[in-house]
């Protein structure tokens, strides 16, 4: 059977690479030639753990095209951004892959969307796309599969996560698990075409508001001058309790776009956008910290401690870290980022000792494990004023005191 996926970033290129793997023959289709020139010159477009092995291993069974083909399966793993100012999905690429497809479609084919859509999108938009190629739904299957795999770990997650596989009709369901049972271990749950497109938002909808609480409660634990990281570890001792990490704010393609998808067609969801405030002011809320702790120092340089959205990844995309800096520097801060996972930057990236030479503050907005083992008798060895802020409480306190530092934790209550 051939299965033609289009889009080939962090998602389309794992499921293909992991379907040519069980033996399918797959095309890879994107629309950005470079993508599909380095796949087919052995390299990869992105890290992730894993996935080398997996190129390596596909062989003749994957190779990476600009154009679609005919095929017995298209999958669709598009990017579906948000628009910055009006707040309203952006389902340019989704339109466009549809509208590809449907030159080559035929009778029996079936087509999966697994990029993320407000709820109704597969109905509304997608198969009066398709049925332009003049056959009908029920001439050709469809089914909406969204991904839950956690960057980082995309591949275990892949193969041993449950997935929700929602059908048009009964056969496009069935159908449409046959394919990912190929390769996933966990169980393929089937349900209908809406109800899937929901069940992805209310998933990272549910994350979001989550660690909003948990940002919330720092932010009342400062307040009070109380450390809310020994609360949270405490209050977690509780059997039915489980509260986040706070942090420096969200970031990533899903997490803090999902809600917005999710309430972009109802009346309701104050809850849910409330979160989303939550979230997005934290970068301005580590500001107001590194003010407090800049207040006697003219002239004063910043150093951030990771830019990308989360720890041991390279992906910047929605990273809090970019609204702190933008904010810093409106505010006539130096900046200088160091992050050794991350190749490409709003900002310039400095290696570690220009990132603290002549700095007046570290702050570390992403939890890479490397940080936690930087020496600060090193790094305090350059810097101008020894202090940092941890965003994330990853440091050890003892350590960076020992070595002159002043420690600042978000939400640690602190003056
Ligand atoms: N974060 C916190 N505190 C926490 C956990 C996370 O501040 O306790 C921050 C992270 O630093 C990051 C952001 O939240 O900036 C999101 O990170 P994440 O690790 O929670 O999630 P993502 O965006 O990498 O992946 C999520 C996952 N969804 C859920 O866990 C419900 C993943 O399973 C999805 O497949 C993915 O979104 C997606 O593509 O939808």
């Amino acid at each position: 059977k051939k299965i033609c996926v289009l889009g080939l970033g962090y998602i389309g290129l794992p499921t293909a690479l992991l379907l040519a793997n069980s033996g399918y023959s797959v095309t890879g289709v994107d629309i950005n030639e470079k993508v599909v020139k380095t796949l087919n010159s052995g390299e990869l477009p992105f890290k992730e753990p894993g996935l080398r092995e997996l190129l390596e291993n596909a062989g003749k069974n994957f190779t990476a095209k600009t154009q679609v083909e005919r095929a017995d399966v298209f999958i669709v793993a598009v990017p579906t951004p948000i628009e910055k100012f009006t707040k309203v999905s952006d389902l340019s690429y989704v339109r466009l892959a549809s509208e590809m497809i449907v030159p080559v479609l035929k009778q029996k084919n079936l087509v999966i969307l697994e990029s993320t859509v407000p709820p109704g999108t597969g109905e509304r938009l997608v198969i009066p796309i398709l049925e332009k190629s003049g056959l009908e739904i029920g001439d050709f299957y469809f089914a909406y599969c969204p991904e839950r795999a956690i960057p980082g770990r995309t591949l275990y997650e892949m193969v041993h996560n449950d997935r929700v596989v929602g059908g048009y009709d009964q056969l496009s369901g069935k159908l449409a698990k046959e394919v990912y049972a190929s390769f996933v271990k966990g169980e393929i749950h089937i349900t209908d075409l809406k109800t899937a497109e929901f069940v992805k938002l209310i998933e990272n909808t549910y994350r979001d508001v989550n660690i909003a609480l948990a940002n919330e409660f720092a932010l009342i634990a400062e307040e009070c001058g109380i450390d809310v990281w020994k609360a949270i570890e405490l209050a977690n001792r509780h059997p039915r309790v489980n509260i986040l990490n706070p942090g420096p704010g969200v970031g990533g393609h899903c997490i803090a776009i999902d809600p917005w998808f999710l309430t972009e067609h109802t009346t309701r969801g104050k809850l849910v956008l409330m979160a989303r405030d939550v979230n997005d002011y934290m970068p301005n809320y580590v500001l107001q910290n590194v003010r407090k702790m800049l207040e006697s120092i003219r002239d004063a340089t910043i150093t951030v401690f990771g830019v990308a959205y989360k720890g041991n990844v390279d992906d910047t995309r929605e990273t809090p870290a970019l609204k702190f800096i933008r904010l810093a520097k409106n505010e006539g801060y130096e900046v200088k980022c160091y992050d050794p996972y991350v190749s490409e930057f709003e900002f310039e990236l400095c290696s570690l000792e220009d990132a603290v030479r002549e700095s007046d503050c570290i702050v570390v907005m992403t939890d890479h494990s490397v940080f936690k083992e930087i020496d600060p008798n090193y790094v305090g060895k350059f810097m101008r004023h020894k202090q940092i802020l941890d965003t994330r409480n990853i440091v050890n306190r003892e350590k960076w005191n020992r070595a002159g530092f002043k420690v600042k934790v978000l939400g640690d209550g602190r003056k």
